[in-house]
């Protein structure tokens, strides 16, 4: 069995994705994504123009091989824009791997240790009061784990106040502006005071509100010092959160050095890592409890179950990063490693079905994971799962449109 095709497909049917197909000349197909959240081209080139030269002709079933050839052989290694094509590529080559076999990818990777992966999905609120009834709608939903968030303004997840949202950009007939300045990030300004005074006052409002059942986390975004992060860590505690994601960017991961001596709140980082090499140190000196990197830009399930195999004997746990810029591909590849992992924390989930473009995605993406509760599962069909409406896809085409961005009230950047 030889590769006989590698294309990355970008579409939209309802936000961007980069879906990768690789076909056999046996007739399997292969589905992966190599979706860069406002970079989605750039994955795509250098998967069409670049991979999938190096891929024809080559023995699908040789993934181990095949990723490494990528890997090294770009001499220019990693990054997110080649290990995110890395892992469109990865994903594909599993999926078929699954079809030869006859078997779901979960039980390649040496089979169920679960009956479902335990997720958690987002709230955000205004006040404390409307957070709690959005997590109580999640609760009621058969969930457990809520994500909780501030907003200063109506869909300002991340506790800022928005400067300007950018041109219209998503709207086709909006001929007002040349090409290249139509769909500007949405700006906001954030300040650390009222962010590190307000998140305590949450988590003690939602506790009074809620209870302790509920399983609470918190993403900061990178946006801390180490010692900013130190001192909310600490001042969270008697809140329990389950976790508290990113307190610091990934350049200042020895940071959490500091945080782990001053406080017993659990760590959970890694979404903005893209390689094995970086999560060593954090993982070895016990820095964080969960890694959470991301299937899609990480390089893949092949380096993924590597750096869990690495963090089970340092008693950290996987949370692999799920938010709503993963195409239904890259959930699935990661509920399959989730199911096969004996060190799985949690999942982060999207459900594309309460989104107002649902029946868009419906249309592409055919099967996939399914939830029962708060627990995940997917087909126990050979492969990862799931099948992608090529037709459907291409009826979508990509349209430019990026992330927020952050600034200080000095006007200077930040991360967002
Ligand atoms: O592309 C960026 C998003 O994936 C990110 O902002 C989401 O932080 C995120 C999360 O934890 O889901
Ligand atoms: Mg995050």
């Amino acid at each position: 069995m030889r590769i006989a095709t590698v294309e990355a497909i970008p579409t939209s049917p309802g936000r961007n994705f980069t879906i990768v197909k690789v076909t056999t000349d046996t007739g399997l197909v292969g589905w992966g994504d190599a979706t860069l959240n406002g970079r989605e081209l750039s994955a795509a080139a250098t998967i069409n123009e670049h991979l999938a030269p190096l891929l024809i002709g080559e023995d699908p079933l040789r993934i181990e091989h095949l990723w490494q050839a990528l890997y090294l052989g770009a001499y220019w290694r990693g990054g997110p824009v080649l290990n995110t094509a890395l892992a469109g590529i990865d994903m594909a080559l599993w999926d078929i791997l699954g079809k030869h076999a006859g078997l779901p990818v979960y039980q390649l990777l040496g089979g169920r240790t679960r009956h479902g992966a335990n997720c958690y999905v987002h709230a955000a609120g205004v006040t404390v009061e409307r957070l709690a009834d959005k997590v109580r709608e999640k609760l009621a939903a058969g969930y457990r784990f809520v994500r909780v968030q501030l907003e200063m303004t109506e869909g300002s997840s991340y506790n800022e106040r928005i400067l300007s949202t950018g041109q219209p950009g998503l709207d086709p007939a909006d001929r007002t502006l040349p090409m290249q300045q139509r769909a500007l990030p949405t700006v906001g300004e954030w300040e650390p005071t009222p962010y590190l005074r307000s998140i305590p006052k949450m988590f003690a409002g939602l506790r009074a509100e809620l209870g302790d059942d509920v399983e609470l986390l918190h993403d900061a975004h990178q946006r801390l010092t180490p010692i900013q992060a130190a001192a909310l860590a600490r001042e969270l505690e008697p809140y329990h959160p389950f976790f508290f994601e990113d307190p610091v960017p990934p350049e200042h991961a020895a940071g959490l050095a500091l945080v782990r001596a001053t406080s017993t709140t659990p760590i959970a980082i890694g979404e903005l890592f893209t390689d094995i090499p970086t999560c060593v140190a954090p993982i070895i000196n016990r820095w964080l409890d969960y890694i959470r990197c991301d299937l899609g830009h990480i390089g893949g399930i092949t380096p993924a179950r590597k750096i869990a195999a690495l963090a089970e004997p340092f008693a950290v746990k996987t949370a692999w990063h799920g938010p709503p810029d993963l195409s239904p591909v890259g959930h699935c590849a990661n509920v399959h490693l989730d199911l096969a992992t004996s060190n799985f924390g949690v999942q982060e989930w999207t459900d594309f079905a309460t989104y107002p473009w649902a029946a868009k995605i419906a249309e592409v993406f055919l099967g996939g994971v399914t939830r029962r509760e708060a627990w995940l599962d997917v087909p126990a069909k050979p492969g990862l799962g799931i099948d992608i409406d090529e037709a459907a896809a291409r009826k979508y085409p990509y349209r430019r449109a990026y992330l927020p961005v952050v600034r200080r009230a000095d006007g200077s950047v930040h991360p967002w």
